[in-house]
C-alpha cells in the first residue's frame, strides 16, 4: 500500500459517513463504492499541521487560513493538531505525523528551542518540514523553509511611531514611563518584539518600569497590567505584544479608574499593540484607546501552499520567507515612520 493510500485508509472511518452521503453501493457485492473514492483521494498531498494553540484572535485567523488553504479542492488532505501552547503536545503530534507517513509537516512552534530531536526524526523519515509563523533555533538543515513576520521590524516601526508621537506632543523622552507586557517567553514573536523595544528605549531614553509575560492572552494582559498600575503611579505607556493583551490592559486601566487614550500629556495612558486582527482591538484603535498597532499578518495558508507547490514542481524555495506588514493608527499626529531607510505610511485602522 502506498504512503498516501495508507493515510487515506486510516482516515476512512472518519471520512466514511461523509463519503457515503453521496455514494451508491457496489451492485455486485452490496458494499459501498468506497474504492473509487479511495483511488481519487490517494492523489491528495497529505500535510500534518501542528498549530501551537488557540491563545489569540491572530492564532484563530492563522489556523483558519491554513485549514482553508489545504482542502481537497486544492488537492490536499490536512491533519490538524492543536498543541495547546505545550511543546510536548506538538512533539507528540509531529511523531504521529511521521508515523502516518504524511508528505509534508507544517509546524508553528510555540517556542524556539527544543526541536532538534523530532526535526531530525522527520528528516530521517524524508518528510519536509515547513515552519509557519515562529522559528526554531535548530540547525537550518533540519527544516525546509520558514514563512512568517519580521517581529523586530514590527517593533521598530511601532517604536518610531511612539518617538514621533512623543515629539509631536512636545514631551521629552525621559517623561515616557513604559510597562511592557510580553508575549509567550521564548517565542519568536516575543523575542523580536521585546528586543525592538529594549533597543529603542535605550536609543531614545525612555524608562521601562517593568516587564512581564502576558502570554499573548487577554486575561494575563489584564492581570499583569493591573498589578503594575498598583505598583507604579507614573505609567503613561503600556506596550503590549499583541491585540488580546492590549484589550486586557485597557480593561485593567479602566478598572483602576484611569483613562486609556492618546493624551499622555494630560494623564491618559497610551496603549500600543501588535497584530491588528482582533475586531475588538480594531474598534479600540478607532476610538484612540489603542494608539497604534503594528500589523502582524496571520494569513499564511495560501503562501504556505505556494511554497509546497513550488517544492512539488521541483523548484528551490527561499529558506526565510517574510510577509509584508503595515502600521495602523487613527491619530493624525504621525503620518509615516522610517525604519532602516524604508518609509512606512501610517494607515487608518480598517
Ligand atoms: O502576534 C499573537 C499570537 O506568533 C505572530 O502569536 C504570532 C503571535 C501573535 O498569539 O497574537
Amino acid at each position: 500500500m502506498s504512503i498516501k493510500k495508507k493515510l487515506i485508509s486510516s482516515l476512512l472511518p472518519i471520512l466514511m459517513p461523509v463519503l457515503l452521503g453521496g455514494c451508491v453501493s457496489d451492485a455486485a457485492s452490496g458494499a459501498p463504492a468506497v474504492l473509487d473514492t479511495e483511488e481519487e483521494t490517494a492523489d491528495l498531498i497529505s500535510i500534518g499541521f501542528s498549530q501551537l494553540g488557540a491563545e489569540s484572535d491572530w492564532r484563530s485567523a492563522n489556523t483558519q487560513s491554513m485549514l482553508e488553504s489545504f482542502t481537497e479542492e486544492y488537492g490536499y488532505s490536512m491533519i490538524y493538531e492543536n498543541g495547546q501552547q505545550k511543546q510536548s503536545y506538538q512533539i507528540t503530534a509531529l511523531r504521529s505525523f511521521i508515523q502516518q507517513e504524511v508528505d509534508y509537516i507544517a509546524l508553528a512552534p510555540v517556542t524556539e528551542s527544543g526541536w532538534d530531536g523530532v526535526l531530525q526524526e522527520a528528516k530521517d523519515a524524508g518528510i519536509p518540514v515547513i515552519l509557519v509563523d515562529r522559528r526554531v533555533d535548530s540547525d537550518k538543515s533540519l527544516y525546509t523553509c520558514w514563512l512568517g513576520s519580521d517581529f523586530e521590524l514590527e517593533s521598530r516601526k511601532l517604536c518610531e511611531w511612539l518617538d514621533s508621537y512623543v515629539n509631536a506632543k512636545g514631551m521629552s523622552s525621559s517623561d515616557i514611563n513604559i510597562i511592557h507586557i510580553q508575549g509567550t517567553m521564548g517565542s519568536t514573536a516575543q523575542i523580536g518584539r521585546s528586543r525592538g523595544l529594549a533597543n529603542s528605549a535605550r536609543e531614545k531614553g525612555w524608562n521601562i518600569l517593568g516587564q512581564m509575560s502576558g502570554d499573548f492572552t487577554q486575561t494575563k494582559g489584564r492581570e499583569v497590567t493591573a498589578a503594575y498600575l498598583k505598583r507604579f503611579l507614573d505609567v503613561n505607556v503600556v506596550y503590549c505584544e499583541n491585540d488580546n493583551e492590549a484589550i486586557g490592559a485597557i480593561e485593567a486601566i479602566e478598572a483602576a479608574g484611569k483613562t486609556a487614550g492618546p493624551d499622555i500629556d494630560k494623564g491618559d495612558i497610551l496603549v500600543l499593540s501588535f497584530d491588528g486582527t482582533a475586531e475588538g482591538a480594531k474598534e479600540l484603535a478607532k476610538e484612540g484607546k489603542i494608539a497604534a498597532i503594528a500589523e502582524c499578518n496571520p494569513l499564511h495558508g495560501p503562501k504556505v501552499r505556494a511554497l509546497i507547490e513550488a517544492i512539488e514542481a521541483g523548484e528551490s524555495v527561499e529558506k526565510f520567507n517574510y510577509v509584508d506588514e503595515r502600521i495602523f493608527s487613527s491619530l493624525p499626529e504621525v503620518s509615516e515612520v522610517y525604519v532602516e531607510g524604508v518609509l512606512y505610511p501610517v494607515e487608518d485602522v480598517e
